[in-house]
């Protein structure tokens, strides 16, 4: 790899979370990366000036993500500038499975702690669960069990906040109800096609900031937010593309935001949303987008329609939707 001159630091914008941390507004995802990964979480940071980077043990790229963090780091970029996030999977949810979890990701992150550790779904997967799952292989899982674990790694400094995603009002009202360290973030799926407002308004009420996954409508079976009539208008309007659109549309809502990229052009275009706005009126013609619907709604990886547990898509979020 290349080693790259450090661009001016770009303008940019952070959120101040619950612990005092701040969390970067933009970060990149690195869902199906593939091997892709290192290069484009290098670009990201060196040649785009991105400092949020989110995986997950599940995506299967940490040791790229890992290698590509050495080699920004080997090329001037400071570890305590960096928030990086990462996720503990389905099959280890139990609380004796947490420990193990955190270590195996920041050994293949190659760091010494975590900004962020989520909890990636709140449901247990039996290791190797089949999609869709068999008989006897989701199960519910102890929440106040794993979430004292992940307080005791922030306490031991191994990670420096904790969270949650793909949440329900009613998960989040139990964990508020158990937690003695609060989590700071809950991350969702948002975007104008699912912009999810009961839980927005919920996590602003306590405090908990919000970062919006899948901001572009995600990938392979997604919604093609890029080229909705109300985005593409908007983008030409604005002189923008219709990614920066989105991602700014998430920014506008008080969201950090984690767009996917394995393309450098798109990677620095997704992260150029600072010296501008999208005005109000434009703000809420994307707001109402019609159509709201899930693009991750968790279907092939929990729902068996004959045994359960969960045996439809609206059991997954527990009726709210
Ligand atoms: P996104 O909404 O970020 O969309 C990614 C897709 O958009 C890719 O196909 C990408 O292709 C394409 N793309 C990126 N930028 C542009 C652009 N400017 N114009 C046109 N197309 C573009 O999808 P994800 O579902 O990946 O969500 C983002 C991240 O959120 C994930 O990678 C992951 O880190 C996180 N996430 C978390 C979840 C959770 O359960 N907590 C669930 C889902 C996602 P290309 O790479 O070729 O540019
Ligand atoms: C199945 C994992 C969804 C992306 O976070």
């Amino acid at each position: 790899m290349a080693q790259a001159v450090l661009p001016h630091e770009p303008k940019t914008q952070s959120y101040k979370l619950l612990s005092g941390h701040t969390i970067p507004a933009v970060g990149l995802g690195t869902w199906k990366s593939g091997s892709q990964a290192t290069n484009s979480v290098f670009s990201a940071i060196v040649e785009s000036g991105y400092r949020h980077i989110d995986t997950a043990w599940q995506y299967g790229v940490q040791e790229e993500v890992g290698h590509a963090l050495q080699a920004a780091m080997q090329a001037g970029v400071e570890r305590k500038d960096l928030f990086i996030t990462s996720k503990i999977w389905c099959t280890e949810l139990t609380p004796e499975r947490v420990r193990p979890a955190l270590n195996n990701t920041l050994q293949e992150l190659q760091l010494d702690y975590l900004d962020l550790y989520l909890i990636h779904w709140p449901f247990r997967l039996k290791d190797g669960a089949s999609r869709p799952p068999k008989e006897g292989e989701v199960l519910e899982f102890d929440m106040e069990g794993v979430w004292r674990e992940m307080e005791k790694l922030v306490k031991e400094n191994l990670v420096r906040d904790i969270g949650i995603c793909n949440f329900t009002l009613a998960k989040l009202d139990k964990l508020l109800n158990i937690a003695q360290i609060m989590p700071s973030v809950c991350q969702m799926e948002m975007h104008p096609g699912w912009r999810n407002d009961k839980m927005l308004q919920a996590c602003k009420k306590n405090n908990i900031h919000v970062t919006a996954y899948s901001p572009l409508g995600s990938s392979d079976g997604g919604r093609d937010l890029i080229h909705d009539q109300t985005v593409d208008r908007l983008a030409k309007k604005l002189n923008k593309n219709p990614g920066q659109v989105l991602v700014k549309w998430a920014i506008q809502r008080g969201t950090s935001v984690i767009p996917k990229s394995t393309n450098p052009k798109r990677i620095r275009e997704n992260a150029c949303v600072f010296n501008w706005d999208i005005p109000e009126r434009d703000f809420k013609a994307l707001s109402n987008i019609p159509d709201q619907r899930r693009v991750l709604d968790g279907e092939e990886l929990f729902v068996n329609k004959s045994t359960g547990p969960f045996r439809s898509v609206a059991e997954i979020w527990d009726h709210e939707d």
